[in-house]
């Protein structure tokens, strides 16, 4: 069975989270690869394909269609789903600032999500060091990844990780139901 995760995507306007949806979409892996971009009702989110040990995953890449423009976005935005990508512009101090705020806009409606902080732009000249993007993750219990979503480095390591602790997680509950 294929497991579909749900992934919105988060963070201040001019991030990159656009761009990074469309980077991991578009860019062939070592893994099977399949892209549809699909309209919902609550918004527009990408389709892409891994299979990761043998399991099928499917992500949606939901995008905000700019709304975070305006500091929020709809209420059922970040419902449903057990990952969040929230993104930041190492390159722009304030984006790193506002992390805080999305965090806490998150935990409002979806408090046990897995949030994975990512700090965009490594290919651009830095106002945001490494071991800052760390250090608020770890305070604010998030997973910390860095990234170019133009060159594309360390892109496929982000959905790899969140699809590994999906697989474990669906093992683990196969594992606790074989032993009710
Ligand atoms: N240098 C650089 N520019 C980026 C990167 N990711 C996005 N951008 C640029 O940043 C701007 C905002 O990106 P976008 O994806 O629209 O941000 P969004 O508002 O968060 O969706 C665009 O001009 C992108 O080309 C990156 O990794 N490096
Ligand atoms: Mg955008």
């Amino acid at each position: 069975m294929p497991i579909t995760l749900k992934i919105p995507f988060i963070g201040d306007f001019g991030s990159g989270k656009t761009t990074l949806a469309f980077k991991f979409a578009s860019t062939p892996s070592r893994f099977s690869t399949q892209i549809t971009a699909l309209n919902s009702t609550s918004g527009r989110y990408l389709v892409k394909h891994l299979k990761i040990n043998d399991t099928e995953i499917i992500f949606q890449l939901w995008d905000t269609e700019s709304q975070e423009r305006f500091g929020t976005v709809s209420n059922d935005y970040f419902q449903n789903a057990s990952f969040i990508v929230l993104v930041f512009d190492v390159t722009k101090r304030q984006s790193f600032e506002n992390v805080r705020e999305w965090a806490h806009q998150i935990k409002q409606t979806n408090p046990h999500a897995q949030i994975h902080l990512i700090g965009n732009k490594i290919d651009s000249e830095r106002d945001v060091l490494i071991q800052n993007g760390q250090e608020l993750a770890r305070e604010l219990n998030m997973v910390y990844h860095e990234c170019s979503a133009i060159t594309g480095e360390g892109v496929e390591d982000i959905f790899e990780g969140i699809g590994m602790t999906a697989v474990q997680r669906e093992e683990e509950n196969k594992k606790k139901k074989s032993c009710l």
